[in-house]
């Protein structure tokens, strides 16, 4: 079970605990009993020397750069949340994988795991990749550390060369991911990544190639702009046309024909070649997505040696922002009902097209009435409503029901929330809308007014 996570101060911690004679380690049910006796996080995370996450310590240090806010996100894995929309393309994506990719048994090719936890050792960050000790990507500015080894990941591909260790030659991990980066509409610090990657096997890769028994992965030559110096050239283009048929195919697959795409060359420290895919959006070009061609000293690091792969790392935001119209990255956190209420789709595939709601504050009246003995509806009166309020209504539920001990009667009471999406309401516009769906319910539904 995932735990909610904080800073707090680990001397504290260890006296409460010996007082309640539980081990020095303790699991989650126990952290939440001294949690719960604990205020102000922020102010903990002034004066603290251990943070704590998923029931782990890790003592800070002067790396420790972590803030309450960020840590309040841990654990909330929105890729995971039903009808999210970060969970509803997730469930795109891999049933585009799980159909079109399949093994010689018929199974899904890739694995898919989407709860591997955030929190890493900067080797897997890090020097898993290639990526050097001086590396600029290591700085504190940029990365949220929980201390010196610790940190919360940066990148999907922190998993890479643990998952091909494990026996993996084709994956996806869909995970959240933490970053100090720039915040604007499409930059926040923690967002969401899908790593891929696929490994091949020198018959596989070969084995729609005329003549292709002839042809090998590896040879000893240079590094050029092309191509790694251990793989042959032909290795190489057949890999590289692979992967970018395959994130074409995935694009397309979300967003049918016609969306204005390129490839653009860059460079990891972990792929070579490298590219990046940018999706025409609002006028402008917009990174999706990072790939490349695995350098062949980490496949075989992970003792794959008879094989090569691609890899790709795709922002699960970006992509979403621009398939359903999201206009602000902040909002895939917002816990507005109305926001969720626009990704509850019957089926993965049905179009959501998001309608931004309004940042005005809204207006709420209540209605109560008797409702007639017969013939009384529930979606009468919201229809009613509707047709009435039309989209200055926001919402209506109802609040209460109360049957009279001697009448009989039944009396019902909705409560209606009034917004407008461009501008502030007056109570008074308010109360004319109000009072006439007061007339009308009595008008039309039969109902006794209890106004
Ligand atoms: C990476 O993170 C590489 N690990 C991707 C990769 C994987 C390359 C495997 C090669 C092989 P990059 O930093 O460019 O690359 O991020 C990948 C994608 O994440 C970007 O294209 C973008 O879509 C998204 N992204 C990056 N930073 C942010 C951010 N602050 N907010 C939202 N999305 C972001
Ligand atoms: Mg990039």
């Amino acid at each position: 079970m995932k735990i909610p996570s904080r800073i707090f101060s680990f001397p504290r911690f260890l006296k409460i605990l010996q007082s309640l004679h539980l081990p020095t380690r303790p699991a989650g049910g126990n952290v939440k009993q001294v949690r719960s006796k604990t205020s102000d996080p922020a102010a903990h995370a002034r004066h603290t020397d251990a943070v704590e996450l998923f029931g782990k310590f890790y003592p800070c240090d002067d790396h420790t750069n972590v803030t309450p806010k960020i840590l309040s996100k841990v654990g909330k894995s929105l890729q995971n949340q039903r009808n999210h929309p970060l969970w509803l393309l997730k469930e795109r994506i891999k049933d585009h994988f799980y159909t079109s990719y399949l093994s010689r048994h018929r199974n899904p090719l890739f694995s898919v795991y989407d709860n591997l936890s955030p929190v890493v050792t900067t080797e897997q960050n890090f020097d898993s990749l290639l990526i050097p000790p001086d590396h600029a990507s290591r700085r504190k500015g940029d990365n949220f550390y929980l201390n010196q080894s610790h940190m919360l990941r940066a990148h999907t591909s922190a998993h890479q060369r643990d998952l091909i260790r494990a026996g993996l030659n084709a994956f996806l991990v869909f995970g959240d991911v933490y970053r100090r980066d720039e915040i604007d509409k499409s930059h926040y610090p923690v967002f969401h990544q899908l790593e891929g990657v696929r490994l091949f096997t020198k018959y596989e890769l070969f084995a729609n190639v005329q003549h292709g028994e002839e042809l090998h992965l590896f040879e000893k030559g240079y590094r050029t702009s092309c191509k790694q110096e251990s793989h042959t050239l032909e290795a190489v283009k057949l890999l590289e046309f692979d992967l970018k048929q395959t994130l074409n195919k995935v694009v397309t697959h979300l967003f049918g024909k016609g969306l204005d795409t390129r490839w653009v060359e860059c460079y990891f420290p972990f792929t070579h070649p490298s590219f990046e895919m940018e999706i025409k959006f609002q006028g402008e070009w917009l990174e999706v997505l990072g790939c490349g061609i695995m350098e062949q000293q980490l496949v075989n690091s992970a003792g794959a040696q008879d094989r090569v792969g691609y890899a790709f790392g795709l922002g699960l935001e970006r992509l979403a922002m621009i398939l359903y119209g999201i206009p602000d990255i902040r909002l895939f956190w917002s816990e507005d009902e109305r926001f969720y209420r626009q990704f509850q789709v019957t089926h993965i595939d049905q179009k959501v097209t998001f309608q931004p709601f309004s940042k005005y504050p809204p207006l709420v009246n209540d209605i109560s009435f008797w409702i007639p003995h017969e013939g009384y509806e529930e979606n009468d009166f919201y229809d009613l409503v509707r047709n009435i309020g039309g989209d200055l209504v926001e919402k209506v539920a109802l609040i209460d029901r109360f049957s009279h001990p001697k009448t009989g009667k039944m009396s019902h009471c909705y409560r209606i929330t009034y917004r407008h999406t461009e501008r502030t309401l007056t109570q008074e516009e308010v109360n004319a809308t109000h009072r006439d769906i007061e007339r009308s319910s009595v008008e039309k539904l039969g109902v006794e007014g209890r106004f």
